[in-house]
């Protein structure tokens, strides 16, 4: 018994030790009983606070039920990948700056939903090769996935109030990624402890009073659901608070005391792509639908499509300081094809005190 044990623990150090050699921040091994979850997931559907995001109220118990979703599931192994671009400008100083765009750390180079998945298929592989034969299937992001709650089980951190995963030595400032396989590996038996203690300063500066208390976020607040997962008008009621943010918000990152320690990503691809770190508004609002296209493949931008690009551009807009420069790029996407554009050019506008004039 202890002779299979203390193979089993071998097995998961080689695996940890791997993991980190291709180049993960940090590897960790999670049980799959995710049972504690299910209720805070189910209140969070009931009280509606997904808005939009369907797919977040399908799948059911294969949500906490890893074995469910991939049968012969026994461990979930754990990554993160650190995303803060090196060469970025400085994220303060461009919130600052009302007449330029702030577009979100992470999403600043290449979509990391490719590149993490086929890291993790090569780490899969190489365990299969160098340590044991296994099946296995890999997530990051987009499968019902609690990859918070696995990693914080797995010992890679502990719960934010802000709702994120952070930890001790980098901070927040990475992707969560995992592997979910068919080997029985020994995990983390110490639980990550939390080290929030009475701050709450991301609750505090949330621009949307959207993390509504501690470990509560109501994502119909949250600019990030507001630039990227809605479909459709922004409420009014935030447009102001939104600022110069046009794709997702850091926000509740950038305050966090524990980021002082976020290490910078080594993973060249997510260095920022077409000055999109320093970029002025009226700049990308004249992005044609082809330059848009063009600036943003391989970028997880691309998947909200021109039309909100001009959407959360306008809101920006709105709320920069008024110029000529600033009312003619708003007039000149007066006669835009969408009404979801047009509407929110004429929103605008009138914080100008322009007229809508073509
Ligand atoms: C949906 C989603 C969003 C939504 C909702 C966020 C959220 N907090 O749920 C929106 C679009 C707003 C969003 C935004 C962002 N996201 Co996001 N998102 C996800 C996704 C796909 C699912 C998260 C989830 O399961 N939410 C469900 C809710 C219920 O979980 P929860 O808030 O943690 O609540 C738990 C408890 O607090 C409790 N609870 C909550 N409410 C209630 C209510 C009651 C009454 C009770 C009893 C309990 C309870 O129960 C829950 C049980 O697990 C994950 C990927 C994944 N598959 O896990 C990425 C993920 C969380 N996102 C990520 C990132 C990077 C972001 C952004 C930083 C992007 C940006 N810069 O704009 C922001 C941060 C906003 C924030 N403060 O959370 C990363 C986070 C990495 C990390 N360090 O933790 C993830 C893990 C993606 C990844 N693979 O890396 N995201
Ligand atoms: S990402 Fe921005 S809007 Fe969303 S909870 Fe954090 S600070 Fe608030
Ligand atoms: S800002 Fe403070 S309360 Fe929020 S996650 Fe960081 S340490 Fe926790």
């Amino acid at each position: 018994m202890s002779e299979t044990l203390s193979s089993r623990a071998d097995v998961t150090q080689q695996i940890i030790a791997l993991g980190r050699r291709i180049g993960f921040a940090d590897v960790g091994i999670a049980d799959i009983d995710l049972s504690d979850e299910a209720a805070g997931f189910q209140a969070w559907i009931d009280s509606g606070s997904h808005g939009e995001m369907e797919y977040m109220a399908r799948h059911g118990e294969k949500r906490w039920k890893p074995d469910v979703l991939e049968p012969g599931t026994q461990s979930v192994i754990c990554v993160l990948l650190e995303y803060w671009p090196r060469q970025a400008a400085d994220a303060a100083s461009v919130l600052a700056d009302a007449e330029r765009a702030y577009v979100s750390r992470y999403a600043l180079g290449r979509d990391y939903h490719k590149l993490m998945r086929n890291k993790l298929q090569s780490f899969a592989e190489a365990i299969a090769r160098e340590v044991a034969p296994h099946q296995y299937r890999v997530f990051t992001d987009s499968a019902p996935v609690l990859e918070i709650p696995l990693a914080v089980k797995a010992g890679l951190g502990w719960r934010g109030k802000h709702t994120l995963l952070l930890n001790r030595e980098r901070g927040s400032l990475f992707f969560i990624g995992e592997i979910y396989t068919s080997l029985k590996l020994a995990t983390d038996s110490s639980p990550s402890v939390d080290h929030c203690g009475s701050c709450r300063a991301c609750i505090d500066i949330c621009p949307t009073q959207a993390i509504t208390s501690a470990h509560r976020l109501d994502a119909r607040r949250c600019i990030s659901y507001l630039t990227i997962e809605l479909k459709g008008a922004i409420p009014i009621e935030f447009r102001k608070a939104i600022g110069n943010r046009v794709y997702g918000c850091d926000d509740c990152q950038l305050i966090c005391p524990w980021n002082k320690f976020a290490q910078f990503t080594r993973t060249s691809e997510f260095e920022p792509r077409h000055r999109l770190d320093t970029a002025q508004l009226v700049e990308l609002f004249g992005w044609d639908e082809a330059a848009f296209l063009k600036n943003t493949e391989g970028s997880a931008i691309r998947r909200i499509g021109h039309e909100r690009w001009l959407r959360n551009l306008a809101v920006a807009l709105g709320n920069a300081p008024t110029s000529p420069g600033v009312v003619a790029a708003l007039r000149s996407r007066l006669n835009h094809a969408s009404s979801l554009v047009r509407e929110h050019v004429i929103w605008a506008l009138a914080q100008h005190g322009a007229e809508p004039i073509g």
